[in-house]
């Protein structure tokens, strides 16, 4: 079993209080380690350790110097690839080959490409009559990174290599539940020198932690992912303080299939889409309209296939759906499909936690239903599990009505052949981001972020660089000496 440790100032350390957190694989339940249960003290020595080291080398190191950092960061990280994969899929349940393939590798690219980023940055010139503007771009200072446990590494290294490459230093709060990749990536900024208190890391429960960390006076900006009730409780409590605030929130995606898509790879795809990482990624598709002239067809294919999907042991690399992360959150996601009969659905398949082998841990059976009304409370809240209800639709008209029709707008899908109705099926969606005869296709230049509830700002590519600094301008006079 491991003992994991937060990292202040350059060093492992326990919690003040020396009190600590079990962290439980959720697909044997056996506890794998031990973290930090930190609270206001811990995060305030954090604090302290960013704000001496913005103060020392750290504050006066140059882009092209931070960029080298997040460099090597992505070296060590690459170099023990599998190490992090492992401790990832034994704290979140997910499939290795998930781990290995995408979630380690794209933390991977996150340092490079905002080493990159950070490099090839450039600011604005704005020339008047008889003066100069040029626009500096500054550091916040002491940034907060609050990270969920569906993608534990991939999204804090989607913060942090950008809060860095710009400067600031960080205090980092992963999730409880998943502590072990935020551990191991402090380890790595331990071991390739970089200077004590750019980065810290502080392990903890929300109210013991992350709750002080928002809070603090002198933290200036906020990046959070996580649940939409999380994230409106950290907008009030930072607001008093007036600090730069990102909230990547919940979804509740739809994917709307038309009866002119290309059939088979449409039920593949939308198959992915609802079903990555049991459902417990805030992109998944878990509201699946279909046009009604093929509804029975694309609602036969799509349940065979995902009952051909194997579930089981997340360390073999046959599996396509581990565990859910927690028993509770098992429990929450068949807390709705319970839900759903009562609200007169019809389980297509799945509707029922995992027992044989599978018992001891929170693994459920990917679940389809039909037979909801769009607007009841299973199809309009998010699950964040392996359940996904088909509607059918008879106008593109009503295809969008439904699909705006929660409070949720981060993405959605459309599948078609019909080139101007998925451009104009994109433009009336009220969501952030829209993929058409695709998912999940990511260039880490472009805008991710959600609108309505799911959340405000947007982070990628130069938003990210935009968020963790501020925009200094300069104005210089050019006609002094002239007359003026
Ligand atoms: O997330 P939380 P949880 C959704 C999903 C899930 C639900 C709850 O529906 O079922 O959120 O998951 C920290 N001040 N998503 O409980 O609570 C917390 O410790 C400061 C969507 O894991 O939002 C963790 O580090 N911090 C999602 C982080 O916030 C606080 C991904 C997220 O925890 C805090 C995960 C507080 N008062 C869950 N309370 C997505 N959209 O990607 C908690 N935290």
């Amino acid at each position: 079993m491991r003992i994991l440790s937060n990292v202040i100032a350059g060093s492992l350390r326990p919690a003040r209080g020396g009190r600590t957190l079990d962290d439980i694989a959720p697909a044997t339940g056996a506890v794998v380690a031990t973290l930090p249960d930190s609270d206001a003290r811990d995060v305030d020595d954090a604090v302290a350790a960013a704000q001496a080291a913005l103060a020392g080398s750290w504050g006066r190191s140059t882009p092209d110097e931070r960029a080298d950092l997040c460099d090597a960061v992505a070296d060590a990280i690459e170099a023990d690839l599998d190490a992090f994969a492992e401790a990832e899929s034994a704290d979140t349940g997910k499939p290795i080959r998930l781990s290995r393939g995408i979630d380690i590798p794209r933390a991977v690219s996150n340092f490079r490409f905002f080493a990159g980023a950070v490099r090839h940055q450039e600011t604005g010139c704005h020339e008047m009559a008889g003066a100069l503007n040029y626009t500096l771009r500054r550091p916040l200072g002491v940034v907060g990174l609050i990270t969920p446990w569906n993608l534990p590494l991939y999204l804090l290294s989607w913060k942090t290599a950008p809060a860095l490459a710009c400067g600031n230093a960080v205090v980092a709060k992963p999730s409880e539940i998943t502590p072990q990749t935020a551990t191991m990536l402090g380890e790595v900024l331990i071991r390739i020198g970089a200077p004590p208190g750019a980065f810290n890391l502080v392990h903890g429960t929300g109210p013991g932690a992350g709750q002080r960390l928002v809070e603090h006076p002198d933290v200036a900006a906020i990046s959070f992912t996580g649940g939409t009730a999380t994230g409106a409780r950290v907008a009030a409590a930072a607001a008093s303080t007036f600090k730069k605030l990102s909230l990547e929130l919940g979804g509740k995606n739809a994917a709307i299939v038309f009866a002119d898509c290309d059939f088979d790879r449409t039920v593949s795809e939308v198959v992915r889409t609802a079903f990555t990482n049991q459902g417990q990624i805030c992109l998944c598709g878990s509201r699946i309209l279909v046009e009604r002239s093929l509804v029975a067809r694309f609602t036969e294919a799509f349940v065979a296939r995902v009952r051909a999907l194997r579930c089981g042991d997340p360390m073999d690399p046959a599996t396509d759906l581990g565990s859910l992360v927690s028993l509770a959150h098992r429990d929450k996601v068949d807390s709705y499909v319970a839900l759903a009969r009562r609200e007169g659905g019809r389980v297509l398949t799945g509707g029922e936690a995992l027992g044989g082998a599978l018992a001891a841990g929170a693994f459920y059976a990917p679940t389809v239903l039909d037979g909801l009304a769009p607007t009841c409370r299973v199809s309009t809240e998010e699950i964040f599990g392996p359940v996904v209800v088909i509607h059918p639709f008879d106008t593109e008209d009503e295809a969008i009505a439904i699909a705006n029709g929660t409070r949720y707008g981060l993405a959605a899908t459309v599948w078609t052949n019909h080139l101007q109705r998925a451009h104009r099926v994109a433009a009336a969606l009220d969501v952030g981001m829209v993929w058409v005869n695709t998912w999940l296709r990511r260039d880490l230049r472009v805008p991710f972020g959600g609108v309505k509830a799911s959340g405000v700002g947007r982070e990628g590519g130069d938003h990210s660089l935009s968020f963790f600094t501020h925009d200094k301008n300069v104005c210089v006079a050019l006609d002094i000496g002239a007359g003026a």
